[in-house]
């Protein structure tokens, strides 16, 4: 099986799992596991903040980032397709007691007007707005790069207003290899962000939120109340370790493969490949095959391609550094064969 359903399905490398195996550990409840401390520094330092927290994942991430940020009944503004709206089975809402108010995106980027637009004002009727979230890259805009100029504009209004920005940074590395740019250059634009490591960076598991001291100390005790204050997690950080620093240079690696994968599925008849191709994912419209995209899926499935369905007619592919780019020749050939 090809599987290019997503970047999250990477098993760990050799060097993963013996790091792993050789990780020191200690209770990290008491504070006492020296490899989630010493990923941790490593997280905070490359993202130029000042603190950061291990998490278990992208959604435990941002939910604790929501959690810390807002108050029940704050509205918290969003993009109408950004993963923390549309995948996270509702859990701003069922956990922070937010609502949410979503904003239109072109290529996942909000028009900073729009925003600020949607900033509520002083009126007893009126939600106060608590955070603002933006994602890069934006997955449902199909790995779509949102160029630091914007998230420049956005956190300055932000500011204005005295309200915090949460990155959803799940792919943020992907930016930074397509755009050639620091990683600072895009982090500087907001107050908090969470990475993934076990996207494209390959790691087993976690995810990391970073952002100021105090913010990270209130982050730790959402944390540890959703029940994610782990003890000898050197065990899962130390592969996690291995992924920040030895594994993003290889994400422009992948950007290549999705970019041969553009190109053959272009040339195949009623197959319109319907994102720019910034970074990693392909989204194509089949449509003009006249199937729906749970018929694609399965057909290409019957013939040992796995991808993703993502709306009635469109389906995604992602590439990551478990395909090969013979891989993702072969699964081209089988397209165009079908
Ligand atoms: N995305 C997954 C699915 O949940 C859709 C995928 O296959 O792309 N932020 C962004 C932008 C994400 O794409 C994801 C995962 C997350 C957060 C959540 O990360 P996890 O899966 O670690 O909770």
């Amino acid at each position: 099986m090809i599987d290019l359903r997503s970047d999250t399905v990477t098993k760990p490398t050799e060097e993963m799992r013996l790091a792993a195996f050789h990780a020191e550990v200690g209770d990290d409840v008491y504070g006492e596991d020296p490899t989630v401390t010493k990923l941790e520094k490593e997280a905070a330092s490359i993202l130029g903040k000042q603190a950061a927290l291990f998490v278990t994942s992208g959604t435990q991430g941002n939910q604790i980032a929501v959690l810390t940020h807002t108050r029940p009944g704050n509205e918290i503004l969003l993009e109408e397709n950004s993963h923390i709206f549309y995948y996270e089975s509702g859990a701003v809402a069922a956990l922070a007691g937010v609502q949410t108010r979503t904003v239109r995106g072109d290529k996942g980027v909000m028009d900073p007007q729009d925003i600020e637009a949607a900033i509520r004002g002083e009126d007893q009727h009126f939600p106060e707005t608590g955070l603002i979230c933006l994602e890069n890259t934006h997955n449902r805009a199909g790995g779509a790069v949102v160029p630091p100029a914007n998230m420049e504009a956005i956190h300055a209004i932000a500011k204005k207003h005295s309200i915090p920005v949460h990155v959803d940074g799940a792919r943020l590395f992907n930016a930074v290899a397509a755009s050639g740019m620091d990683v600072k250059e895009f982090t500087q634009h907001c107050d908090t962000i969470q990475i993934c490591l076990s996207k494209g960076l390959g790691a087993p598991v976690g995810s990391i939120i970073a952002g100021d001291e105090a913010f990270i100390r209130k982050a730790r005790k959402w944390r540890k109340r959703l029940g994610g204050g782990l003890r000898q997690v050197g065990m899962i950080a130390a592969p996690g370790l291995v992924a920040l620093t030895t594994m993003r240079e290889r994400l422009a690696k992948d950007h290549q493969k999705a970019a041969v994968l553009k190109e053959a599925l272009g040339n195949c008849e009623g197959i319109r490949v319907i994102n720019e191709v910034d970074t990693n994912i392909v989204v194509a419209d089949v449509s003009g095959r006249g199937m729906t995209s749970e018929m694609f899926v399965e057909l290409l499935k019957e013939n040992g391609v796995l991808i993703s369905g993502f709306g009635s007619h469109t389906v995604r592919f992602t590439t990551h550094y478990d395909v090969s780019m013979g891989e993702i020749e072969r699964a081209s050939e089988i397209i165009r064969t079908l």
